[in-house]
């Protein structure tokens, strides 16, 4: 048995919380408070002080993009061509500027002054609107629309599809779903990924008024 941790957030962990659900594998989605978090954290249950974290029966595996290369074994969305497979590692470690420049907003408890850094993280000199354009960049330059340039979906886009498209949830004040408009070619990776059978499948009960709205395909139609 497998047990996923995290807040009740997709965050960190959606994508692999997509690649579990695609493996057949028997799993739990466990879901914790903060006071939680840090009786785990001051249990010595989290190895990095993070989550999420996957418990497995040989042990706990932490950090999002190991446990969705672990998973992602399991359920084909890791190339086996060795190439393709370091591609696929590629992106995922170039997406990390983009967390990283959000996480300096995460620990402000000042609302005002949370919003207005995440309003100058999206402003046209912002990191977050360098990152938008590279990774725009990235997948126009994908010859099959995958963001690693594979052949078929990947663990690559299990990740930037549920860690970029969040951010214009709502759930993060200060960064409005309009942002992501500036960006056709993203808009254009939404859909190809919103309507791969397996997502789509996947995300069929979301209402557009759940946290999860912007996986839905033609999410952003009304902006
Ligand atoms: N590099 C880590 C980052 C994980 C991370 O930032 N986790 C945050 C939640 S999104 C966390 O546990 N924050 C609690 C804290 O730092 O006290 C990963 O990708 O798993």
């Amino acid at each position: 048995m497998l047990r996923l941790v995290y807040f009740p957030v997709p965050g960190r962990a959606e994508a692999c919380r997509v690649a579990l659900a695609f493996s057949g594998l028997e799993w739990e989605d466990v879901e914790v408070t903060g006071v939680r978090f840090e009786i785990m954290k001051n249990n010595g249950e989290l190895p990095w002080d993070m989550l999420p974290i996957l418990q497995t029966p040989e042990g706990t595996i932490a950090e999002s993009s190991a446990i969705l290369r672990f998973v992602g074994h399991d359920v084909g969305l890791v190339p086996e061509d060795r190439f393709q497979s370091a591609k696929v590692d590629e992106f995922i470690d170039g997406m990390g500027p983009l967390a990283t420049a959000l996480n300096t907003t995460f620990g402000i408890s000042d609302e005002d002054e949370r919003i207005r850094l995440r309003k100058e993280l999206f402003s046209p000199q912002g990191a977050g609107t360098k990152n938008l354009a590279l990774l725009q960049r990235k997948v126009s330059q994908s010859d099959t629309g995958w963001a690693a340039g594979t052949d078929e979906m990947t663990i690559a886009d299990l990740k930037l599809f549920t860690e970029l498209f969040a951010l214009f949830s709502g759930n993060y004040d200060g960064i409005e779903a309009s942002v992501i408009s500036d960006y056709p070619q993203l808009l254009k990776y939404h859909e190809k990924v919103a309507n791969e059978p397996r997502i789509k499948a996947h995300y069929a009960t979301v209402s557009p008024d759940e946290i999860r709205w912007t996986f839905l395909p033609r999410a952003f139609d009304n902006l």
